[in-house]
């Protein structure tokens, strides 16, 4: 890639879409998008083409097993710290005892956990996933509504994360700002939050993915798990606990009293992870640069880069699409 490339030549391309993906395309509404050049509005979520052609592959092809995990995330939410925490207790067995050995040390969390319409379907080829031992761990950005019918079928377990809004935004602007070359250019602050306001950036409107989710979460709370990035921060201890209950892996008297749980949270902790070599210098398939996935890892920093104004602003439009639902962002 020569220098004046922009780096969505590469990743995101255009061509590289499905057909069934080429056929819709023209008979969506489209938006600019803050990567790729243009983003498509399907079944009232944004995507950019390459998503949406994985989208459409994931609910084509992905057969879900009864015993499958799956992360869910509105992007920036804090996909990659949960990728890691439920990666460490799913597979706690294979190295209780000693980090020393662990995957996490020389691997990415979204190589270890893959996103399903982002990463395993984004290609051309619909991928073997024979190799995946059971339990399967995968993550996904998608839409309650829009998930594989196998996956609401199945009794697969859902782990749905998110975070306030403003922080989510800010996160977001930074990375496309990172995934924008150079040539490309920073996308300017305010334009991004009229997007936001609007609901047109990939995976948005963020509160009617928060609501389907809060909402499957309180009829089959056995079957989705609502977690919020700031409960996690304030106090991991419990909602570790609460997160092995619920995946059926509960943790055990002498893992209670062993250390476990902050073994575990000193492995996934921002600190931790972003010290690896592999989260600094490494690329995802995707050309995606791992550091590019560790920024501050803070609640509130939206303050650094938006004004209060702008901060109301986003409460506001929040509030006025909740629909009366209950959840509180
Ligand atoms: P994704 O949804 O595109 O996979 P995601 O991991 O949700 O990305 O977003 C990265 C955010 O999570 C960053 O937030 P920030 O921009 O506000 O700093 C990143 O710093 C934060 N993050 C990554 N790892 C951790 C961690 N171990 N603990 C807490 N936050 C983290």
């Amino acid at each position: 890639m020569t220098p004046s490339q922009p780096l969505q030549a590469k990743y995101l391309q255009e061509d590289e879409i499905s057909q069934k993906c080429r056929d819709l395309l023209p008979l969506l509404p489209r938006e600019k998008g803050w990567i790729t050049t243009s983003i498509y509005q399907y079944q009232g979520f944004w995507y950019p083409p390459k998503v949406l052609s994985g989208l459409l592959a994931c609910q084509d092809h992905f057969q879900a097993h009864d015993t499958d995990v799956l992360l869910i995330t509105a992007p920036k939410s804090g996909t990659t710290w949960l990728k890691a925490i439920l990666f460490c207790l799913l597979n706690r067995a294979e190295f209780s005892g000693s980090m020393q050995h662990h995957s996490l040390l020389t691997q990415s969390p979204h190589n270890l956990v893959p996103f399903l319409e982002n990463g395993l379907y984004f290609g051309q080829e619909i991928p073997n996933l024979a190799s995946f031992a059971s339990p399967r761990l995968f993550a996904s950005h998608l839409p309650y509504h829009l998930l594989p019918t196998s996956v609401k079928d199945s009794g697969c377990k859902l782990v749905y994360l998110c975070r306030n809004p403003k922080d989510t935004f800010v996160s977001f602007w930074h990375f496309a700002n990172k995934m924008r070359s150079k040539a490309t250019g920073e996308m300017p602050l305010g334009e991004c939050l009229d997007a936001f306001c609007r609901g047109a950036y990939p995976f948005g409107p963020y509160w009617d993915h928060a609501q389907g989710y809060y909402k499957a979460s309180s009829e089959m709370p056995e079957r989705v798990f609502f977690l919020r990035y700031e409960e996690m921060k304030e106090d991991p201890h419990v909602h570790v606990k609460r997160l092995a209950d619920f995946l059926g892996c509960p943790l055990g008297k002498q893992e209670l009293m062993d250390g476990t749980v902050d073994g575990i949270l000193r492995m996934c902790s921002f600190d931790s992870l972003s010290a690896l070599e592999v989260n600094k210098s490494g690329k995802l398939s995707t050309e995606v640069e791992t550091e590019w996935f560790f920024r501050k890892g803070e609640v509130g920093d939206w303050l650094n880069h938006m004004s209060i104004e702008m901060g109301e602003r986003i409460d506001r439009v929040t509030q006025e699409n909740m629909h009366g639902s209950g959840l509180k962002l």
